[in-house]
């Protein structure tokens, strides 16, 4: 069994990383955090809970979700935010109520704390969201550095242009590292392993047509159903890419935790950009701090591997 501790932000790819981590064999999820970033809070934190109620096993039942109180640096436009609300909407998620399971009483960053020092073994870490619990769990704690296997990370580029349209800045950032830049940085001097899954590699899974049209196909299967209704909520790239066009960033991060020969990754120096036009941009740098890049993805294996964890 490999543990692992959720932190998400509620997005349409972030709660379909809950479900898919819910569903992948020898895995089990220690802890779920709830990150009011790219999300409104309390609908976010209640599809977490209609998910684990509706596709948990009766130990994940017992999982309690923790909201954060963390505040953003760089907000996210409040249009992206709202599809925690649809999600949450879903019938899917609402057929057998009450939803029995329950709230963290900690706030995210300290339910982090409390999942790493319960556990014996050392516990990964995917972060799909702003690193901002992370950074404040260690400064919190310290000594936690010693409980965490790796950090899965959906942030950052090194590409010229990140994802970031925004007044005062010069794009080329990407958002969970603009949300709060000085997180991701603190992280960066911690010795954690950081498996970076940036722009590099999430460029080649755009959300597109002939993917919706696959699980529409076999929609009679519920949980392929459930990806199809998450993924009709954003828009998919069909001529060119906008501002807007979505891709499948902390779904392949999920999948590159849960099998990792889907993707390459190299060995990159880096630092991060906290001031400035540019702040939020990772940056190589030779006398960096060492990161992961996961930079080349199996566009093909990782469709097929997201969609059979939906058939199982
Ligand atoms: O930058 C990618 C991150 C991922 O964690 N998020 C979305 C994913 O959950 C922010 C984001 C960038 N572009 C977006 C985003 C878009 N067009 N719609 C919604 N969120
Ligand atoms: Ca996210």
């Amino acid at each position: 069994m490999r543990k692992v501790y959720l932190n998400h932000d509620g997005g349409v790819d972030d709660l379909v990383s809950l479900y898919l981590l819910l569903k992948m064999e020898d895995v089990e999820l220690v802890g779920v955090g709830v990150i009011e970033a790219d999300c409104y809070l309390l609908p976010a934190v209640e599809a977490s809970k209609k998910i684990i109620h509706k596709f948990g096993s009766e130990k994940d039942k017992q999982l309690k979700v923790a909201s954060s109180d963390s505040r953003p640096v760089n907000p996210f436009p409040k249009e992206w935010r709202m599809h925690a609300f649809t999600v949450d909407a879903l019938p899917i998620l609402n057929e057998h109520k009450p939803i029995t399971v329950q709230d963290s009483p900690l706030k995210a960053h300290e339910d982090l704390i409390r999942a790493l020092k319960e556990s014996e073994e050392k516990v990964d870490l995917v972060f799909v969201g702003p690193l901002t619990d992370l950074a404040r769990a260690l400064d919190q704690d310290p000594t936690i550095e010693e409980n965490i296997g790796k950090l899965y990370w959906m942030g950052g580029t090194f590409l010229d242009m990140g994802n970031v349209e925004d007044p005062e800045h010069d794009g080329t950032a990407e958002w969970n590292v603009y949300w709060d830049p000085f997180a991701a940085k603190r992280v960066w001097e911690s010795s954690i392993q950081i498996e970076l899954v940036a722009l590099e590699s999430t460029n080649m899974v755009p959300l597109s047509l002939d993917v919706r049209d696959r699980w529409a196909k076999e929609r009679a299967i519920e949980g392929v159903d459930f990806l199809g209704q998450c993924y009709a909520i954003v828009p998919p790239l069909t001529h060119y890419v906008t501002n807007s066009t979505y891709f499948l960033w902390d779904v392949l991060t999920t999948a590159s935790f849960g099998k990792e020969d889907l993707v390459k990754r190299s060995v990159v120096n880096s630092d991060v950009i906290v001031a400035g036009a540019s702040r939020g941009r990772t940056i190589k740098a030779e006398n960096g701090r060492p990161v992961d890049l996961v930079y080349h993805v199996d566009r093909d294996a990782f469709f097929d591997y997201i969609t059979d964890l939906a058939k199982k």
